[in-house]
């Protein structure tokens, strides 16, 4: 099955009657499980499930509007020329929609991801779109035909559909039909997650080559979907039980898998700076000494650590320049 035909059969019914404007926004997201390979390049599907948490307000905004022949494409204000390869694959995302008729669109998008964080990512761009198509052509889908409509743009787009915790279903079927996310009735007001900034350079092997190659040449990747299928039990065993030291073991042991991964495959991918092992030992050296805290990364030389409220103070201090985000919400002053 084609894009095209996985869009029309999920599109199929759908009425359509396009409005003149609409306005959407999608939240980042963080894996604590993560997804790492693809089962299906075509239709974006994952080898295994993965789970994630939504980062509150932050995000990308994106407005839609109809226009004449060609698309305009704004970031963060600014026109967007159309050779670049951020516009080539929102164009042809948006090409999945329309014949060569059309319809054109003018997008605005603006992210309210703090800059060089390493957290602007694909997945709320190709959410917060696809939520804008769904309101401007007004084709009324449920949030779970979104999440693979927004699959097809990024595969970690379509856990970027919900707040809160998030697992994306690989599923089964060769048509996709049941690869989409849903959310975890979960709700944590103490749960943060921090971001360590250690490079704002672009990353040297963008993360869909990178799963391609270590799907296709890493011995450790057979082992991969096991140990995905423990590392969720784990953590969804955690949720249920708001068990934070057991979230953060199970979280950081997937992260530090995936990455091991990564760096047998050939030629090997490695994220990592040498600053980002100085940080890794600062926080199991930290943990060591009683302090909560764990880590996660994803592909980039950047870490993210995991904590509660009530160790923020003592993470700040170890760690400075910390980003904290309060996932559920702004923690309540006194
Ligand atoms: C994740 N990452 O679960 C994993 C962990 C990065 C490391 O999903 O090819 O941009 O568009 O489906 O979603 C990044 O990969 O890849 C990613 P495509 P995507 O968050």
């Amino acid at each position: 099955m084609t894009k095209h035909e996985f869009v029309d059969w999920v599109l199929a019914g759908a009425a359509s009657s396009p409005r003149e404007s609409a306005e959407a926004f999608a939240p980042a997201n963080i894996a604590l499980c993560k997804y790492w390979g693809k089962r299906n390049d075509e239709l974006n599907l994952p080898v295994t499930s993965s789970l994630s948490v939504s980062l509150g307000r932050l995000g990308t905004t994106t407005r839609l509007s109809l226009r004449e022949n060609p698309d305009e494409i704004l970031l963060g204000g600014r026109p967007l020329a159309p050779d670049t390869p951020f516009a080539r694959r929102l164009r042809a995302f948006l090409d999945l929609f329309r014949t060569s008729e059309g319809p054109f669109f003018r997008v605005q998008t603006v992210n309210t991801v703090p800059t060089g964080a390493g957290l602007a990512s694909s997945a709320s761009g190709f959410a917060a779109l696809t939520l804008a198509l769904n309101q401007l052509m007004q084709w009324g889908l449920e949030p779970r035909a979104l999440s693979m409509l927004a699959r097809l743009g990024s595969g970690s787009a379509a856990r970027s559909l919900y707040p809160g915790f998030v697992l994306w279903n690989a599923g089964h079927r060769d048509d996709g039909l049941d690869s989409y996310a849903e959310p975890l009735e979960v709700d944590w007001p103490e749960f943060r997650i921090a971001t360590v900034t250690l490079s704002a350079r672009e990353k040297p092997l963008g993360s869909r080559p990178a799963m391609h190659r270590t799907r296709e040449t890493s011995i450790l990747y057979q082992r991969w979907p096991a140990q995905v299928e423990r590392d969720l039990f784990l953590i969804r065993e955690a949720l249920t039980e708001r068990d934070f030291e057991s979230l953060g073991t199970a979280a950081e042991a997937n992260a530090l898998a995936m990455h091991a991964t990564m760096i047998a495959s050939w030629p090997p991918v490695l994220y990592w700076l040498p600053e980002t092992v100085e940080v890794l030992h600062r926080i199991w050296s930290a943990r060591g000494d009683g302090l909560p805290v764990y880590l996660t990364m994803d592909a980039g030389p950047n870490v993210k650590l995991l904590f509660t409220g009530e160790h923020e103070a003592a993470v700040r201090r170890l760690v400075p320049d910390l980003e904290v985000i309060t996932p559920f919400g702004a923690p309540a002053s006194g």
